[in-house]
Parts: structure tokens; C-alpha cells; sequence
């Protein structure tokens, strides 16, 4: 592989995995038993691609460690719970990327190189600015050249230009992988195949946990092959799902111990934020739960640690003047992986 070229994972996650459908010989998931973490990867099947994924990922963590490079893992955007095997209905987590890949963007800035869990088809770093949901990129086009060429109307160039000059500096310089996702089990294999490749380089990794991930899912023993049919059950359709595991108790105690790990949490009932955070933190022993409220999520977040919350608002005059929230939250996130690293070598001194 050519170590100046950018990396970018090419495997397609949105398609059923219909060829390997379902394989009744899997025991059947253990439901009257508490979940234990680890059963749910004894139970499940990785997903075919992830072998492949795995060499881009150790392949883009050594090239960068050895450019002494921080390495983020930045998770966005929704997991989907399909209800079938040939999958025609699902229920997804709400989130349409914007937070991972806005945060993307200003780790990228910090020097950071950024490993992109992402959603496949949701909001990716650069790319969002022209996203058909802001600012779509076929309207500011022109013709010339008696249509033969393309032309950006005046009004995008210097956005544009901009944009296009920190995409290019950072393909080029191979600090950006994307991997996709769409399924919760898809999300949950390839986060902890990144996290187990990412702990060899300790400290200097940090995890940046904003995608929405179901908090319940549907075992696989149990996924019926084709579309559910309106007859099946009498006319209704009742789900049962399973919890997720606790995934982020592993991450924080055998994946990735030395890492820094920074987790959100969504609520949409403000009573209930501070408590859910700080249980969150207290439950998985991790550094930082940064809370924020659907409704308000893009100009208000609060950073819970042990000992203190502190929100972070946007003012008026920030809103006026389109300042993103994510420009005050990394520099502080930066801050403390400085911080948290500096802990770190002490503690073995
Ligand atoms: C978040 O809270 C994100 O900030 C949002 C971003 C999903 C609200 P958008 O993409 O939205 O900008 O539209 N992410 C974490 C949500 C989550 O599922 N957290 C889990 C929980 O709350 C813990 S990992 O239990």
C-alpha cells in the first residue's frame, strides 16, 4: 500500500448480509440470564467485511503513530435495529451525523488524525458543508465553456476553496479513514475491533463516543429470514428486543484501558440529563459524559466529570454569527487528553 495515500474503508454496510441469512445452528440467545457483555459477541456472528476493515485500521493507527500523531476514534451518527434478515423494516436511532462529523472537522484542526465510525449516507467531515440538508452544491453550479464546463457561482467560491483546501491537506496527508456502519451489531463488532487496535498506542488514543446507539436489539437467533407479513400475528406487529450489552464497561476495562474515553449522553427530558450523565460516569468509571438535550443539543452541551458540571452555551452573538458548538467543545476536549496523558506517564515514572 502506498503510505502517502489517504485510506478509505470501501466496504458497503447498508445491504442485508442475505447470503449467510440465518443460521439456526447459532445457539439460541440467552434470555432469562442477565446480558453479560461478552455473550453478546459469543453469540453473534461478526460481520463478513470485518477482516478487511481491520488492515485499513491497523494499517492507518501505524502510519500515523509513527508520525507522532494523536489518533481519535470519532463514532456518529444512528444504529439501526433491523427487524428482519432481508431487511425491509428497521428502527434506528435518532442523529443525522452532525455532531461526529462538525467534531471531525476540528480534531482535524488540532492535529489530531481521526478514524470516522460513521452511519453509512450520514453527514462526513468537509463533505456536510454541501449536503443536500444545508447547502446543496448543485445549486451554486454554473455552466461554461458552451456547457461542456462546470462553473461554483461566485457566491460559494470562498467557502468552497476553504473547505476544499483542509480536505485535500488532510487526504493528503492520511489522516482521515472512514469506516461505515448501519446496524447496532455492525456498529458494536467494529468498535471493539478499533478499540483492541487502537490500545497499542495507549494514551495517545482517544475515543470520541457520539453516535446513537439502540439501547435494545433483536438477537440473531431470533431475526425471522424474510419480510414479516401484516398476516403473521394476527395483524400486529409486537417486537421484542433484547438490551444492548453495556458495551462501554469493556471498552473502558479490556479494550482499551490506557485510552482517554469521552462518551455523550442524549435525553430529552431536562430534569433527567445530570443524573443520567453522572450515573453514566459513575457506571463505566470513564473520564468524561458530555450531556446534552435533543432539543438543544447544537448551541447547549454540559461536561460532566467526578467532580464538577460545567455547561458550555453558545451566546446570541455566537448563533448570529454561525459559530459551531463543537469549536468550543474540542479545544477543551484537546485540553484534557493533554492533561490525561501527562497522568499517564507520570503514574509510571
Ligand atoms: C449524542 O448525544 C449526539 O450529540 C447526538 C447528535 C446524537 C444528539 P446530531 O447527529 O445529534 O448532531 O443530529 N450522541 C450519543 C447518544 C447516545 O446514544 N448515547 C448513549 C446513551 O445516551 C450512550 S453511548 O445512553
Amino acid at each position: 500500500m502506498d503510505q502517502n495515500r489517504p485510506i478509505l474503508s470501501r466496504v458497503a454496510t447498508s445491504a442485508p448480509d442475505a447470503s449467510t441469512a440465518i443460521d439456526r445452528s447459532i445457539t439460541d440467545f440467552p434470555v432469562a440470564t442477565p446480558i453479560d457483555e461478552d455473550n453478546y459477541f459469543r453469540f453473534h456472528k461478526p460481520p463478513p467485511y470485518l477482516s478487511q476493515i481491520s488492515n485499513d485500521v491497523a494499517s492507518f493507527i501505524n502510519y500515523n503513530h509513527q508520525k507522532q500523531r494523536k489518533v481519535v476514534l470519532v463514532t456518529s451518527g444512528g444504529t439501526t435495529v433491523p427487524l428482519e434478515n432481508n431487511t425491509v423494516r428497521f428502527i434506528d436511532n435518532f442523529s443525522a451525523g452532525t455532531r461526529g462529523a462538525t467534531s471531525a472537522e476540528y480534531f482535524l484542526e488540532h492535529g489530531y488524525s481521526v478514524i470516522f465510525l460513521h452511519r453509512e449516507f450520514s453527514l462526513l467531515p468537509y463533505s456536510r458543508h454541501f449536503s443536500h440538508t444545508t447547502n446543496c452544491l448543485l445549486d451554486h453550479l454554473k455552466f461554461s465553456n458552451n456547457g461542456n464546463n462546470v462553473e461554483v457561482d461566485d457566491d460559494l467560491q470562498k467557502d468552497l476553496v476553504s473547505v476544499l483546501k483542509k480536505y485535500q491537506q488532510v487526504k493528503n496527508e492520511n489522516r482521515l479513514l472512514l469506516v461505515p456502519f448501519t446496524t447496532v451489531h455492525q456498529y458494536l463488532f467494529t468498535l471493539k475491533l478499533i478499540a483492541q487496535e487502537l490500545s497499542v498506542i495507549g494514551s495517545d488514543a482517544l475515543f470520541y463516543l457520539a453516535a446513537a446507539v439502540s439501547d435494545f436489539f433483536l438477537p440473531s437467533s431470533r431475526i425471522p429470514e424474510h419480510k414479516i407479513q401484516s398476516h403473521d400475528h394476527g395483524g400486529k406487529l409486537v417486537v421484542d428486543l433484547e438490551p444492548v450489552p453495556k458495551f462501554l464497561r469493556r471498552l473502558v476495562d479490556s479494550w482499551a484501558p490506557i485510552a482517554m474515553i469521552v462518551s455523550f449522553k442524549l435525553e430529552t427530558d431536562s430534569s433527567i440529563l445530570i443524573k443520567k450523565a453522572t450515573t453514566a460516569l459513575e457506571r463505566y468509571n470513564h473520564q468524561l459524559v458530555i450531556g446534552n438535550l435533543l432539543q438543544t443539543r447544537k448551541t447547549e452541551v454540559v461536561f460532566v466529570t467526578p467532580n464538577d458540571n460545567e455547561w458550555i452555551k453558545l451566546s446570541e452573538k455566537d448563533i448570529e454569527n454561525q459559530l459551531e458548538i463543537e469549536s468550543l467543545i474540542i479545544p477543551k476536549i484537546v485540553t484534557l487528553h493533554k492533561e490525561w496523558i501527562k497522568s499517564r506517564d507520570d503514574l509510571v515514572k
